[in-house]
């Protein structure tokens, strides 16, 4: 894999609260060529993390580093107060992305101040997250909590990826609890390498601009992300369609990205094909990129759908999310 001092542009992955550093240990270890962060106000989870730089966060707030126990306002406040010594740890970057969970205190309280924050230091990059929504049955309180944090997340990033934990019970909900969740893990680490294998210049028989993608993501608000596999080009592109986390509407996409990781040569007629059906509801802008890696067992797509309607994200952002 591609070290990170030659990847032509920067992209910092910062992990926060529990879901989110599980998230990052694995794209740590997965030796995905970005700088990767773990913020947590919960030492026992950060000690278990891996990543370029562990930070824990509002250590007097929570008698030692205890966690929030699912409060927001000192998720948050835990943040605001060691925001220096998180700074300290992140450089100036091209590409920011943030992945938490929505619904505890961490990830929900200190993930949008630290959008936030990044925002105001960084007002030209790219800044964007990996978000995942609780499961329904976690309680209207969790679920409410969720609908706020993802407000919140919305207002500073370009897009926020959102992910239903209750769409993974449908994929892996048969597996090991677990083993659900580091599935998913390992699907986000895959698409985050995807995404950074598509910009690269070298080894792409067609790669995405930083410029373009930039451009395809910037304010684009609620959006999703899908990986799919297949040893047919053309099962891949509906593996990857069926295997997003979001229940949003085809038709109302504003830009997608699309990376195609193929075992051979693509005719361009078969890579039109498959473009043909990813734009079967007509879609602002596409954008792809094409890699070539002939010792893969599949080929992999790789989209994410940018500015999107969800009828579940619409009802969460209705009720506007009440707090505990
Ligand atoms: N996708 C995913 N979701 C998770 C994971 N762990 C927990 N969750 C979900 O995320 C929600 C929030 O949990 P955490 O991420 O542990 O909470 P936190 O951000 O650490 O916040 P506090 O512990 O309350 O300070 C839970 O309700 C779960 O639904 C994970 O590894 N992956
Ligand atoms: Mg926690």
């Amino acid at each position: 894999m591609m070290p990170i001092s030659k990847v032509p542009f920067k992209v910092t992955l910062i992990g926060v609260g529990g879901g989110g550093i599980n998230s990052v240990t694995t794209i740590y270890d997965s030796k995905v060529p970005v700088i990767t962060i773990a913020i947590d106000t919960d030492k026992k989870q950060l000690n278990i993390a891996n990543a370029h730089h562990t930070i824990l966060i509002g250590e007097k707030l929570t008698y030692g580093g205890r966690g929030t126990g699912g409060d927001m306002k000192v998720g948050e406040e835990a943040l605001r107060n060691d925001i220096d010594i998180v700074m300290e740890h992140v450089r100036e970057s091209d590409f920011f992305l943030l992945i938490n969970s929505l619904g505890g205190g961490t990830g929900g309280g200190a993930g949008p101040a630290l959008i936030d924050e990044l925002r105001a230091e960084f007002p030209n990059s790219i800044i964007g997250s990996v978000s995942s929504i609780p499961f329904r049955h976690e309680g209207r309180v969790r679920w409410e909590n969720a609908s706020l944090a993802l407000s919140r997340m919305l207002e500073k990033s370009d897009f926020v990826l959102v992910s239903l934990n209750d769409m993974l019970l449908d994929k892996f909900g048969n597996l090991p609890v677990r083993e659900c969740f580091n599935r998913y893990d390992y699907l986000v680490a895959e698409y985050v390498k995807g995404v950074i294998d598509g910009m690269i210049p070298e080894n792409s028989v067609k790669h995405v601009d930083f410029s373009d993608f930039k451009i395809a993501t910037q304010k684009t608000g609620v959006s999703a992300f899908g990986v799919g596999r297949h040893h047919l080009l053309n099962s891949a592109v509906d593996d990857a369609l069926e295997t997003t986390f979001l229940d949003f509407d085809p038709s109302t996409v504003q830009s997608m990205l699309v990376i195609f990781r193929t075992r051979e040569m693509v005719s361009m007629k078969d890579a039109v094909g498959s473009l043909r059906k990813l734009n079967k509801y007509g879609v602002g802008r596409l954008l792809w990129g094409m890699r070539v890696v002939s010792n893969s067992s599949r080929n992999l797509v790789i989209i994410t759908a940018c500015g999107t309607k969800s009828r579940t994200v619409e009802e969460m952002l209705e009720r506007g999310g009440a707090s505990v």
